[in-house]
């Protein structure tokens, strides 16, 4: 299917980089961290999910994946620093250590690895999955317009063409069904966190329609604290409010699934920038992302855990 086996080397590298940091970390603190196979993206590739944990069984837990959208580097990124963060601080963060005393952290940093490989090594804009979609020549499903919720509705479209095709059906895209199907069978997971770029938003559900959620008083406060929290390091200004509002609808997004099937504290990140550098932020600006982000999450976290 690949090119030829040299290429296809290389091909893997950018993802298995990142797979074999993982195992340096699980070594490093292998009383809190282990890595976990979800399943195998399209083009077979392992999914793998950093657990942190101290024990207990099925404790109540928080979903954070990153790099659902290829391009979005920085998301990734983030999610790499972050789980060193979060390893690194336990014993001496008292708040974080407390939280892993009663709950696990789910950490997916490469929730569209096969986008992720393809946008090193063909095209830096690609955003989508990399599946084949029958009568097209055009690749991909948008994985973000991928979940049973509102699916095919406002903000997703139906040409395999656009870089927001919804797919055939709902959880069609296997990076998806991985993750839904990890989230059910565990049944405790109490916030769900998907990080992107870039625009600076934290948001709540939903994106499938403008009708306000339940929950959305006490999702907007958090939001705003967690935003605070951000904006204290360098003065990185968020925006905070439901998907539909503000930024635009959108049909089949995750946040909008995990929040329908129970999960209350479900919010979205747009990371740096608004748009200077947009999908090609500089390295440089990696680690500030992810220190003012961590900020951020870690207010979420804590308000999870005491609620
Ligand atoms: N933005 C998101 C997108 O999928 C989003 C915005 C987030 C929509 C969460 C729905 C749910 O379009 C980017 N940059 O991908
Ligand atoms: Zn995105």
């Amino acid at each position: 299917m690949l090119e030829v086996s040299g290429l296809q080397h290389l091909i893997h590298l950018y993802c298995m980089q990142i797979y074999s940091w993982m195992d340096t970390l699980v070594a490093q603190y292998p009383n809190l961290v282990t890595k976990e196979e979800i399943g195998k993206s399209y083009e077979n590739r392992p999914m793998y999910v950093l657990k942190f944990s101290t024990g207990g069984a099925n404790r109540p837990a928080i979903w954070i994946d990153t790099g659902i959208h290829s391009r979005e580097w920085v998301s990734p990124a983030t999610g790499l620093w972050t789980a060193n963060k979060i390893a690194s601080d336990f014993g001496s963060d008292t708040s974080l250590t407390s939280l892993l005393n009663t709950m696990d952290i789910y950490l997916l940093i490469l929730a569209n690895p096969d986008g992720y490989v393809y946008t090193h090594t063909n095209d830096r804009m690609w955003r989508k999955t990399r599946s084949i979609n029958s009568g097209s020549s055009c690749r991909g499903v948008d994985p973000n317009r991928n979940w049973d919720a509102g699916f095919g509705g406002p903000g997703a479209s139906t040409s395999p063409c656009s870089d927001s095709y919804h797919g055939p059906f709902a959880h069609s895209e296997i990076e998806v069904k991985n993750v839904v199907d990890l989230i059910k069978s565990h049944g405790n997971f109490k916030s769900f966190i998907s990080v992107h770029a870039y625009s600076q938003l934290l948001m709540y559900p939903y994106g499938y329609t403008c009708a306000d959620v339940a929950d959305k008083a006490e999702l907007d406060s958090l939001g705003r604290e967690a935003a605070q929290k951000l904006t204290s390091l360098y003065g990185t200004y968020y925006k905070v409010g439901n998907i539909c509002n503000i930024i635009y609808p959108a049909s089949g997004g995750s946040i909008d699934w995990s929040y329908d099937s129970g999960i209350k504290y479900s919010f979205a990140f747009e990371l740096r920038d608004t748009g200077y550098y947009g999908f090609l932020l500089p390295a440089n600006q990696i680690i500030p992302t992810a220190s003012e982000t961590w900020l951020a999450l870690k207010h979420i976290l804590e308000y999870v855990r005491d609620h």
